[in-house]
């Protein structure tokens, strides 16, 4: 698992913590994946296309022996699994999981851009971000963001709490 990726991941249809925690469980089953670190749970303002619901927004630090392009088709994949349909462009989803880095490669074809060529405006991906210690240079914000679960303090994280639980793998102290 010698290359460390950020996915973002944001959904804002229907039960949005199922998604979420749907997306984790299957990246955290993936053979090629180990799951390093997952922020807070954002509650954000919709950006691009705006006549849509408030989002839930998490970034996760993965490890992986996968290239770039099959981590693409697993994300796709699980996109697929949870009912995404692709309908609007930035419109309502289920789920929708990004790559935003990886290593610090940079590339563009036809399927992917990496880093993610919006990441640098969007508040929701920058914030949580930045929680997971990547420093990146900020241009103007778009969109509010405010904390929906705090991954330590007083709430309780069930998303990744869980996953510990069933996994009985070794987490980063959170
Ligand atoms: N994703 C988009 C477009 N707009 N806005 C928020 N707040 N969160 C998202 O995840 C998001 C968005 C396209 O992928
Ligand atoms: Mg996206
Ligand atoms: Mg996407």
């Amino acid at each position: 698992m010698d290359n460390v990726a950020f996915l973002s991941l944001g959904t804002n249809i229907g039960d949005r913590l199922q998604y979420l925690h749907g997306a984790v469980q299957a990246l955290w089953e993936h053979p090629n994946i180990t799951v390093e670190d997952i922020s807070s749970i954002y509650e954000t303002e919709p950006v691009g296309y705006l006549d849509q619901a408030n989002f839930l927004n998490a970034v996760l630090k993965i490890s992986t022996s996968l290239s770039p392009h099959e981590l693409l088709d697993v994300t796709q994949g699980i996109e697929l699994q949870l009912g995404r349909k692709r309908e609007i462009k930035w419109g309502p989803r289920t789920i929708d999981l990004d790559i935003l880095l990886y290593n610090d490669e940079n590339m563009e074809t036809e399927k992917l851009i990496i880093p993610h060529p919006r990441m640098y405006e969007r508040a929701f991906v920058l914030i949580p971000l930045k929680e997971l210690g990547v420093e990146v240079s900020e241009r103007t914000l778009q969109g509010g963001v405010s904390l929906w679960r705090q991954k330590n303090g007083g709430d309780v994280f069930g998303l990744f709490e869980s996953l510990k639980d069933t996994h009985k793998k070794v987490l980063p102290e959170i």
